[in-house]
């Protein structure tokens, strides 16, 4: 991508409807560049992709490390191949900046996976703040689907919000435990089993499959006094092994169990018309904190401003007002 004038849009946006995983990387790409003129060819790629774009099921998956996402996504990836699906695997991990290492990193435990030609697997953009990780990787999964992929599997290891943000891009939101870590349930971090649309226990296999048994009889009592997040839908819980397998078609089911229940009651299009509107303000948010962090001059009005409201010069809704008026 050397520059503005190497980048033809309507060539790239056909190569990725045509389903060139060369043309398909080179699009995430520049959605993930910071360049300014990059980011209004992104702009222009996505547009132009659109009415390719909404057709795949959006799953979002979660869980803490070692909880056995990477080979989750491997055994169910493989399995949603088998039944002739073309998988793409993102992930949003805002921490892969800090750490240098992606929680998609570790292709090993995605050894079949990666080798497919029937799945596309990206790391998590490495920069930015989880609001700006989070857009790229919803403008990276509207570029998977005009691709033709029509599974698409979002990872986040929960840090932050960054269960919301998945839970906000995607149309099922899996979050998967391990089987009984002493009493206290993990999971029950509040707002995760919220989000949740089903909990699975995995490595539900060998002598854990008692505890895994038990944990699930104990998430089931605990949702039980949670307010469900559709009437339509109780999330249930399940127990699987991603090292057997076992247990991995029945995840599936359930979650195209779910996408008809939403589909019924009209739920899947009200999600998915709120996401978009929420996709707008987050990105109009960012839109006006970058002018904000990097426009020269407004920069150095608001670090005046700044300084003057810590000691207390100004008031905080003074200074708010002032900034607000530098942006007109
Ligand atoms: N017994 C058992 N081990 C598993 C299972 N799934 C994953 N593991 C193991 O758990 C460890 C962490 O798995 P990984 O997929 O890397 O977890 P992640 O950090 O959530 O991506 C690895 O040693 C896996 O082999 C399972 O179903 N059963
Ligand atoms: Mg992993």
């Amino acid at each position: 991508m050397s520059g503005t004038k190497a980048l033809d849009i309507n060539a790239l946006s056909q190569d990725l409807r045509a389903s060139n995983r060369a043309a398909l990387a080179r699009g995430i790409t520049l959605i993930e560049s910071r360049r300014a003129d990059h980011q209004a060819a992104a702009r222009d790629l996505v547009q132009a992709l659109l009415p390719r774009t909404g057709k795949a099921f959006r799953v979002g998956i979660t869980g803490s490390p070692g909880v056995g996402k990477s080979t989750t996504i491997d055994a169910l990836g493989m399995y949603l191949i088998e039944h002739g699906h073309k998988v793409a695997v993102l992930a949003v991990d805002p921490s892969s900046a800090r750490t240098g290492g992606s929680i998609l990193g570790d292709k090993t435990r995605m050894a079949r996976l990666s080798a497919s030609d029937q799945a596309y697997i990206r790391p998590s953009p490495s920069s930015g703040t989880l609001g700006g990780v989070a857009a790229k990787t919803r403008e990276a999964m509207l570029l998977c689907e005009a691709a033709g992929f029509d599974v698409v599997l979002v990872e986040t290891v929960g840090i932050g919000q960054s269960e919301t943000v998945v839970a906000d891009m995607t149309d099922f939101f899996l979050a998967l435990m391990l089987p009984g870590a002493g009493d206290e349930l993990q999971g029950i971090k509040k707002g995760l089993v919220e989000l949740a649309d089903m909990i699975a226990i995995n490595k539900a296999d060998g002598d854990n499959l008692k505890r895994a048994n038990l944990a699930a009889a104990d998430y089931r009592s605990a949702l039980h006094i949670l307010a469900p997040r559709s009437q339509h839908w109780h999330p249930p819980v399940e127990t699987y092994s991603a090292l057997t397998g076992a247990g991995i078609d029945k995840l599936w089911q359930t979650i195209v169990e779910h996408r008809t229940a939403m589909n019924a009651s009209g739920e899947f299009a009200a999600r998915r018309r709120e996401q978009q509107v929420k996709w707008m303000w987050s990105m109009l948010e960012q839109r006006i904190m970058a002018r904000l962090r990097s426009e020269p001059a407004i920069r150095a009005r608001v670090k005046k401003t700044e300084a003057e409201v810590a000691d207390g010069r100004i008031s905080p809704a003074v200074a708010a007002e002032q900034i607000a008026e530098l942006l007109r």
